[in-house]
């Protein structure tokens, strides 16, 4: 079914798209990676040795204004992970880290559903994560499908095939077109204690269904690192790990290019990361050069500060890029939070935009030294893991040593500290559910782990009942929500006003929740910052403040505190004045234009005013002042008399006067205002010089009241002011 196209200047329909839900089927499937061009990327004035194709529709990094606003893209796909606990107001959120450059959309689901041993229906509110079920997937894919449309980009949709129910969620997820998934029945077993044996079978049904939809898969090895009290002591048992699940995919049907490791950084600053990440990094490629790297920040050292972890991300994404990771997930500090911003996610997802253009085509001018001690730690760590390996076999194989607790112990192989977690291959969620299948065992569908009596002479094992869901998809069961109350059309209703309605809140996670971070230093103590800061929110209006972040700067001085809470108030948008934009004209415009007439001004501060600093600001080239755009300018001093100026001007053949009046009492920058246009009628040059005034005090509507052309206050650059000339001497036909 086709979808409707979008419209970049309206929000998402989210209510339009959950239309016709029970017969939307996506129109396509599969994984997909950026084109790279082999002989890279044109953009602006710029050779991008290492970028994809550039996106339809996008919005750069900040700094690319001064690039003609092209935004280079990487060439790995770049994740962010969304999951507010309303998927309504994720994929809002989607379509605007899409604009910034996702392409891989991560949904978390919400805590506990490894546990639930079936699907879930309908689309309930979740925490720490979204519920996912089908109607949220299908929404959400419908969404993405549009989205994708709009950037001119595929999207791949990802969520998690673990838990009692992988193989359903599988099914599910092969159905419904989700793109990637985590997948790695070792994660079952180390994190969620499903019974060892129950996840390897489910494991194998689930990555035969998940490689007939393509379906990349992301094991679940950094789990380890994360978990771990050393995570840099636990590489050689990662690459253990790695291994186990890609040999155990590859026995499943599965093909080596849909196959993914998670990669993460043991290590992160104050550590040198260098020491331990890079060579962990190279190790993991050489061994499995077969496979694709997905490489993710280390969500064990990220702490509450936004500052650290983009730090932090940007050394993760240099070591992506020396060691050429094919994903590159990004992360948040919201971990920390416990607020899922959404423009946290943007930020993330400019990390690796800002070093990866940075850095674009480092290989080509920096190599590796492997001759050094690189080589040496490198080559040490797979001999730890070719041993871990060894051992393990020894002593009976996988389960045993799960059972043994080889895994996630805090030591470096082969010493041990005996603290790993130990399954009992007898225990666990799931023990004693798996049921031999009979010698004559068929089931009529498609994309079945093991033996499958399917009669000969068949084109495909469902064709005795018509297709399979996967064949045929309008045989999927659709069922809406169930619950009267906790489901997305209740919610929606609530949330219309700030969606499509006259009422503004501020936002962070859902639709009007009028959640705000507020950001300041309490002069004190930690013991004495962290209340005050609450009590200074509170006395600010913010209702339920609760402090995100907290830095000491001086152990006496003071903290930085961040504070996020509520407001309760609503804005009206037909309450609010809009300025009229200013179109301001283009710069190569202004600096022809300039050069023609070889602009003259005459500037100076006027009456008894001895403010010179915004003056010259607005005429040096230092921080884009109009000399910038080519103008000469006369610069008087300091409390020149209007006379001086304008005689000084006709002396010249100044097009323009420009003054700066910053004293205001007695309404003293006024009269000198009306001064200035009044002496220029006097001496009958009022149409010739075009008249500019500027203040602390002065606004755009005090041009027409005094008389003179532009009237500029707090805020203004050169650019304004050239531009204001420009126009003038344009509508008076001298230019
Ligand atoms: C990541 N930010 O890896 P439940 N299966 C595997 C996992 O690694 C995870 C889950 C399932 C991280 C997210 N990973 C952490 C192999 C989680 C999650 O429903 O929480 O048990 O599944 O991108």
């Amino acid at each position: 079914m086709a979808t409707k196209e979008l419209d970049p200047a309206k929000k998402l329909d989210i209510e339009d798209i959950m239309k016709d839900l029970a017969s939307y089927h996506p129109p396509r499937k599969g994984w997909t990676w950026r084109e790279v061009p082999a002989e890279g990327v044109r953009m602006g004035p710029f050779l991008y040795r290492n970028m994809s194709k550039p996106l339809k529709r996008s919005i750069g990094l900040p700094a690319s204004k001064y690039f003609d606003h092209i935004d280079p893209q990487p060439s790995c796909v770049v994740t962010t992970e969304i999951a507010s606990g309303r998927f309504e107001d994720d994929i809002r959120r989607m379509r605007m880290a899409a604009w910034h450059g996702a392409d891989h959309l991560m949904v978390i689901r919400t805590t506990g559903q490894s546990h639930i041993d079936g699907l879930m229906e309908g689309t309930p509110e979740g925490t720490g994560g979204v519920p996912i079920t089908r109607k949220q997937i299908r929404a959400s894919r419908k969404a993405c499908d549009m989205i994708e449309e709009e950037v001119g980009r595929p999207i791949n949709f990802h969520s998690y095939v673990s838990g009692v129910a992988g193989p359903e969620v599988a099914v599910l997820f092969a159905e419904e077109g989700i793109n990637g998934a985590h997948q790695d029945p070792q994660y079952n077993v180390l994190y969620r204690n499903v019974n060892m044996y129950r996840s390897f079978v489910d494991a194998a049904e689930a990555k035969r269904v998940m490689s007939g939809a393509r379906i990349f898969q992301i094991d679940g090895a950094h789990n380890a690192n994360a978990t771990a009290k050393a995570g840099w002591l636990v590489m050689p048992e990662l690459m253990v790990q790695h291994g186990i699940n890609c040999a155990f995919s590859v026995a499943a049907g599965m093909d080596k290019s849909l196959i993914g490791l998670s990669t993460v950084p043991p290590d992160a600053p104050p550590a040198p990361k260098l020491w331990y990440d890079l060579p962990y990094a190279i190790a993991l490629r050489e061994f499995f050069s077969d496979f694709k790297m997905r490489a993710q920040q280390n969500t064990r050292y990220i702490e509450a500060d936004i500052e650290e972890a983009v730090r932090t991300h940007t050394i993760d994404t240099l070591i992506s890029m020396l060691t050429s990771a094919d994903i590159q997930s990004t992360i948040t500090p919201d971990e920390g939070r416990n607020v899922p911003w959404h423009y946290n996610n943007i930020r993330g997802v400019q990390t690796v935009k800002q070093t990866w253009a940075a850095l674009d085509g480092i290989k080509d001018l920096v190599s590796l030294n492997m001759a050094g001690p690189l080589g040496e730690m490198v080559r040490d760590l797979k001999e730890r893991a070719v041993a871990f390996l060894e051992e393990l076999l020894e002593v009976g194989g996988y389960f045993a040593a799960v059972e043994k607790g080889f895994f996630v112990d805090s030591a470096k192989y082969p010493e041990r500290n005996g603290d790993g977690i130990a399954r009992d291959g007898k225990g666990g969620v799931g023990v004693d559910t798996i049921v031999a299948r009979d010698p004559d065992y068929y089931a009529p569908v498609c994309d079945h782990f093991g033996d499958n009596n399917v009669p000969a002479g068949l084109s495909r094992p469902c064709d005795p009942i018509g297709g399979c869901t996967l064949c045929e998809p309008g045989k999927i069961v659709y069922i809406d929500e169930l619950d009267p109350e906790d489901n997305a059309d209740k919610r929606l209703e609530r949330t219309l006003p700030y969606r499509s309605g006259d009422l503004l809140r501020p936002e962070a996670e859902w639709a009007g929740d009028g959640t705000v971070l507020l950001q300041f230093m309490v002069p004190d103590s930690e013991d004495f910052a962290r209340e005050a800061g609450l009590e200074m929110a509170r006395k600010m209006g913010l209702k339920d403040p609760e402090v995100v972040n907290l830095q000491v700067m001086h152990p006496a001085e003071g903290c930085f505190v961040e504070v996020k809470g509520k407001v309760a108030f609503d804005i009206k948008k037909s309450e609010l004045k809009i300025p009229p934009k200013e179109v301001m004209l283009d710069e190569e415009e202004i600096r022809s234009a300039v050069k023609t007439l070889g602009m003259k001004v005459v500037a100076a501060t006027v009456g008894e005013d001895e403010h010179s600093v915004g003056l010259r600001e607005i005429l040096d080239i230092k921080h884009g002042g109009i000399e910038k755009y080519g103008v000469k300018y006369s610069y008087l001093g300091t409390s020149v008399p209007v006379g001086k100026l304008v005689d000084a001007a006709i002396e010249i053949g100044a097009h323009a006067i420009l003054i700066s009046t910053i004293i205001s009492h007695s309404d003293v920058h006024r009269q000198n205002m009306r001064k200035l246009a009044e002496l220029c009628k006097e001496k009958g040059v009022r149409d010739k010089i075009v008249l500019v005034a500027g203040g602390t005090q002065v606004n755009r509507d005090m041009a027409a009241e005094t008389g003179l052309d532009a009237t500029f206050g707090r805020g203004t650059k050169g650019i304004h002011v050239v531009d204001a000339i420009v126009k003038t001497l344009k509508s008076r036909g001298v230019v």
